[in-house]
């Protein structure tokens, strides 16, 4: 992986690479395309189409024992080797942008660029800040943001290209200026939607010199504390990608397959992160802690935690922020999280609470002998350390994620359209089809 020293936009970088991975890939289905490479279980069929190999991207790579590695690198190695912010110290994640969409370093001015670009495109339509200023206060954060996004569709490149009619080879072109605008656009949504619900209505201009994280918290009102600035960089690269078939990823890929925009599609997506056994569980995790410390008082011993998570287990409610479909490790993005909380809140009650809870929760959940998985996963700590900056509102984390996630989802959906990829059509039976097919075998 060469680091770049010349500045190069990102779509001229990309429409070099594009041809070359076109040909691998054709070359690999002629040589192989009848090749066998996975079997299926009817246990696969019931669990959620677990495990089962289906999708392409080249981006990440989730291993159940290490975590996630992004075009090969860990979290700790992209926290060393991406650019960071003048005086920063967490990579930005127009880096981490950079390197899924290419598999390259970026170099620091190719960074500066792209966070220029991103603020040059930031400005909403005033029919999208209408629409958020007229949902009712009672409307999920998630839902006024998946609402915003689809709206978005008023300006996509390339839904009106298509009603042109388009050859197929320029769809990554219209799918990239779609998605760029969109990456550009969601901060400003997300902090309509923050101060509409929580704070004055007023939203912040974004700032044409600063980068990508720095306008978000100056936009939600928090970027006087320099700090909280560091942890939305981080925060933001570290929850962008989890390979493909994860909800939010998965449903921007299958709605995207039937060429619907990149609008609709990551709405798709912020419509599946949305839910409690995904990115909801952020806010799950927090209201659960704050719970448990309103049950059990000041005196968190370890038996009064583990009859608090024992009560939830028993109650057949889940422990939000423990589990993972692919995991059987504490997730890294977990540590990344508290290695920042280590070092810039150690002292915090909520904090303590957390890390006491990383001791008992494996053992507890062990016991209860269900999860393939004990150990936390991103949404267990990313809560605690909004709230330490003020940032409470525990129904508003999501949206966070959210922006996030547009950054992972979307330079999948490029290379999905990079490459034509077909509409996504999977196989399904009664189960009285499937006695049969079984009988058989
Ligand atoms: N608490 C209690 N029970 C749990 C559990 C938890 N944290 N995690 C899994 N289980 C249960 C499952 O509900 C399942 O029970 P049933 O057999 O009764 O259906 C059983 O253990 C086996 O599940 P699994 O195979 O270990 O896990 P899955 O792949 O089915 O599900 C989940 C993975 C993440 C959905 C699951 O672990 C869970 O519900 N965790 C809590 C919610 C959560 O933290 N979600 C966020 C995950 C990370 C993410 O996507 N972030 O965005």
């Amino acid at each position: 992986m060469q680091q770049l020293t010349h500045p190069q936009t990102l779509k001229d970088r990309l429409a070099e690479l594009i041809p070359g991975e076109q040909e691998n890939v054709k070359n690999l289905r002629t040589e192989h395309g009848n090749k066998k490479i996975c079997e299926v279980t009817l246990d696969q069929v019931y669990t959620g189409m677990r495990g089962i190999i289906g999708l392409v991207w080249e981006g990440s790579v989730l291993d159940s024992e290490e975590g996630i590695r992004f075009r090969g690198k860990t979290i700790p190695e992209c926290q060393q080797i991406l650019p960071k912010a003048p005086g920063g110290q967490e990579p930005l994640p127009e880096g981490l942008f950079w390197l899924l969409l290419t598999g390259e370093v970026p170099s620091e001015q190719q960074v500066r660029d792209l966070s220029a670009e991103w603020a040059a495109r930031a400005e909403l339509p005033s029919y999208i800040g209408e629409l958020i200023d007229r949902c009712p206060s009672t409307l999920h954060p998630m839902a006024q943001f998946s609402l915003a996004v689809t709206a978005l569709e008023g300006e996509s490149t390339f839904s009106k290209a298509y009603e042109k009619g388009i050859n197929k080879k320029e769809y990554w072109i219209y799918t990239f200026e779609d998605s760029m605008n969109l990456i550009a656009k969601v901060p400003g949504i997300a902090a309509r939607i923050y101060r509409n619900l929580f704070r004055d209505g007023k939203v912040a201009d974004i700032q044409k010199d600063k980068d990508y994280s720095f306008n978000l918290a100056n936009m939600l009102g928090f970027a006087e504390n320099k700090d909280f600035v560091e942890l939305l960089r981080l925060y933001l690269t570290i929850h962008m990608d989890h390979e493909g078939g994860n909800v939010s990823a998965h449903a921007t890929h299958l709605i995207g397959s039937a060429l619907s925009s990149p609008m609709l599609s990551l709405a798709a997506g912020l419509n599946g992160l949305a839910g409690p056994l995904h990115g909801l569980a952020n806010q799950e995790v927090l209201r659960w802690l704050v719970k448990m410390k309103e049950t059990i008082g000041d005196n968190v011993s370890e038996k009064r935690i583990s009859d608090y998570l024992w009560s939830t287990l028993k109650a057949g409610q889940v422990v939000p922020g423990y589990g993972h479909a692919v995991l059987r490790k504490t997730d890294p993005r977990y540590m990344a999280q508290r290695e920042f909380a280590l070092k810039y809140l150690p002292e915090d009650p909520m904090f303590k609470l957390v890390s006491q809870v990383y001791k008992i929760a494996p053992r507890v959940l062990a016991e209860h002998g269900k999860t393939k998985n004990p150990y936390p996963n991103v949404d267990a700590h990313s809560g605690v350390l909004l709230q330490y900056y003020g940032l409470t509102e525990s129904n508003y984390y999501t949206v966070l994620f959210g922006v996030s996630r547009a950054l992972g989802v979307l330079p999948q959906l490029i290379w999905d359209r990079a490459l034509g990829m077909s509409l996504e059509r999977p196989k399904s039976f009664s189960t009285e089809m499937y006695k049969k097919i079984v009988k058989k075998l």
